[in-house]
């Protein structure tokens, strides 16, 4: 214990830093996940490291521990918070990044579904990619969805799921669009931890987004392609 208290963040090096702020992750510690965001960010490194290489890897670990049942769920919400708190700083830093406006996304995590990092974290980077992102935040029942896709016009709609119970409503959301007959206006884009490819076409998706930065590519891609489709028609 005096050994953790004698750690001084700001003495470590890069490297031992980030493992330490992996730790620091894994006990939920929050205070100290802010300031190792920030020395890192001091110290020269680009935001979309510090996210993935800090605050990602720090999360997979606890996800691997709460799989195998040596952390529960207060404990791995002590890490959620702390890796929010990290987020929090890096969002302004993401979306900062003076990209032309690319369009607009809603997006959210499906009905019985509360888990909202992977959402957040794709949300940040779309703002830095240049999409306006309308975040419905999580549980929502197909009804947020279509309520905000008349409200907002959105080109693109982004779902995530992290539970395989929760994953089959994303169905039900694209099922609902095409009995509305809007499928074809949206480009619709799923992603969370249990999906993969096969999942995404599957279900009518147009694409699978493995992580944000690949759902960064693909919405840049197929929002291209439609307003070339568009020019062209
Ligand atoms: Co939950 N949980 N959890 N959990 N949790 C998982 C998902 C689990 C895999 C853990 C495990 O057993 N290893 C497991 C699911 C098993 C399964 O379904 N097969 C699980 C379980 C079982 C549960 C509960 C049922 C536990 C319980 O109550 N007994 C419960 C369910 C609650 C509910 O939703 N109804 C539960 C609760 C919780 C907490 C509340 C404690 C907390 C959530 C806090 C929060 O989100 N605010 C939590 C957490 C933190 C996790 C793990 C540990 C971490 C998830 C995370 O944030 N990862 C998770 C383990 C894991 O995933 N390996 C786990 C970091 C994040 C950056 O990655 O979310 O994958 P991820 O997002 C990535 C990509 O997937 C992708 O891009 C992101 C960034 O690169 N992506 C998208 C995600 N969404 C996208 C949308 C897109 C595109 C890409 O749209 C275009």
């Amino acid at each position: 214990m005096a050994d953790e208290e004698d750690i001084v963040l700001s003495e470590l090096s890069d490297d031992e830093l980030v493992l330490q702020m992996h730790d620091d992750l894994y006990d939920g510690l929050k205070e100290e996940i802010e300031e190792g965001t920030e020395i890192l960010l001091a110290r020269g490194w680009v935001p979309y490291k510090v996210l993935t290489e800090a605050l990602v890897e720090g999360m997979r670990v606890v996800g691997e521990d709460f799989r195998d049942g040596i952390l529960f769920v207060p404990e791995v919400l002590l890490s959620a918070n702390a890796m929010k708190a990290g987020m929090f700083i890096l969002r302004p830093l993401l979306a900062a990044t003076g990209a032309p406006k690319q369009g607009t996304m809603v997006i959210g995590t499906v009905k019985g579904d509360i888990h909202d990092i992977g959402k957040n974290l794709v949300g940040m980077m779309m703002e830095g990619a240049g999409f306006e992102v309308i975040d419905l935040g999580i549980n929502n029942p197909v009804e947020d969805y279509l309520a905000a896709i008349e409200e907002h016009k959105p080109e693109i709609l982004g779902m995530s799921a992290l539970l395989t119970t929760t994953m089959p409503y994303m169905k039900v959301v694209i099922d609902t669009l095409k009995e509305k007959g809007i499928r074809d206006d949206l480009i619709v884009l799923v992603g969370g931890a249990p999906l993969n490819e096969e999942f995404g076409s599957a279900i009518g998706a147009d694409a699978y987004c493995r992580d944000a930065a690949v759902a960064v590519e693909t919405a840049r891609e197929l929002v291209n392609r439609k307003h070339n489709q568009m020019a062209t028609a």
